[in-house]
């Protein structure tokens, strides 16, 4: 197979927010393990001053899942490291320095889905479809879907995808947990970088709670989850800058929380 001489993942910087791309929309951004070793590059390449990123992927798809022409030559004992692949980088990207706000347009369908679900907000295109076809191509998830996505919107969703081949479409998409947010098609991008850059605005250390801690906890009996919210709070609110923050709450310099503009679009 002849590949495109353009770089499989492309990253702009745009101030604190980084926008990362799969580009490779001429096999639907197929997620090859070339692709998925430069998506985890990208990730770990980006400079110090960048506090949240942006996930898409150009073309009309966002991601067609695994490269299916990779697998089916290989062993089990292949077959199992080319998960581990997938997990490391999707582990460096779900539980890396900046949060990660995916946009989906199009199919976003088996390891593609697995992507999304690695993100920390999620915003679909009308055009967003989402489905977990490795049952019709005699396969598993092995992108840590049967985790993640069944942490979103339940197991036994995903197994009915599984099972029948149910497609969601971006609206029901949102009703069930696997976007928080569905704008126009082609809006995609400004609503990312509109959520990314508030992101980047909030407290590194509260930014760091919400990712690294909030997941942990969930997983931790009452009790513990507890003393580790408590620690986590006093952390965040001992740091300099919370107390800033604060300090400019109350002497009326900082923005108070407003209602929602338009609350079916989640503005
Ligand atoms: C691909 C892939 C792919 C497209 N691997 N090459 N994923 C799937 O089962 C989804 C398979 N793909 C599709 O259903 C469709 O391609 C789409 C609905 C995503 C897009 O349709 P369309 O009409 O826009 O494009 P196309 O003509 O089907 O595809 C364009 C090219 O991309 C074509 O190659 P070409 O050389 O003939 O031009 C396709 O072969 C290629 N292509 N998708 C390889 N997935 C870690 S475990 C995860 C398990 C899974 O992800 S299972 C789900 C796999």
């Amino acid at each position: 197979m002849t590949e495109s001489p353009l770089p499989l993942v492309e990253t702009k910087l745009l101030g604190a927010v980084a926008v990362v791309s799969l580009n490779r929309p001429h096999k639907r951004n197929a997620l090859s393990l070339a692709v998925v070793a430069a998506l985890r590059a990208a990730f770990e390449s980006l400079p110090e001053s960048v506090r949240a990123v942006v996930l898409d992927g150009r073309g009309e798809h966002f991601c067609a899942g695994l490269d299916l022409s990779e697998l089916s030559e290989t062993s089990p004992a292949q077959g199992l490291m080319h998960s581990r692949v997938w997990y490391e980088a999707f582990d460096r990207i779900q539980f890396g320095q900046r949060p990660v706000v995916c946009v989906m347009q199009g199919a976003v369908v088996g390891g593609g889905l697995e992507l999304a679900s690695v993100a920390h907000v999620r915003v679909a295109e009308k055009s967003a479809y989402f489905g977990l076809p490795e049952g019709q191509r005699g396969i598993f998830v092995g992108g840590g879907g049967s985790v993640r996505i069944s942490k979103l919107i339940g197991f036994s969703r995903v197994s009915e995808m599984m099972l029948t081949g149910r497609v969601y479409g971006a609206d029901e998409g949102q009703q069930v947990g696997l976007a928080h947010y569905v704008v126009d098609d082609g809006a995609g991008l400004a609503k990312g970088l509109e959520l990314a850059q508030r992101i980047a605005s909030n407290a590194p250390l509260s930014n760091f709670a919400i990712m690294h801690a909030l997941p942990l906890i969930a997983e931790q009996p009452m009790a513990h989850g507890l003393m580790t919210e408590g620690l986590m709070a006093t952390v965040t609110q001992s740091d300099g800058e919370a107390k800033e923050r604060m300090r400019a709450f109350l002497e009326k310099r900082a923005g108070k929380v407003a209602p929602a503009v338009n609350p079916t679009a989640g503005d």
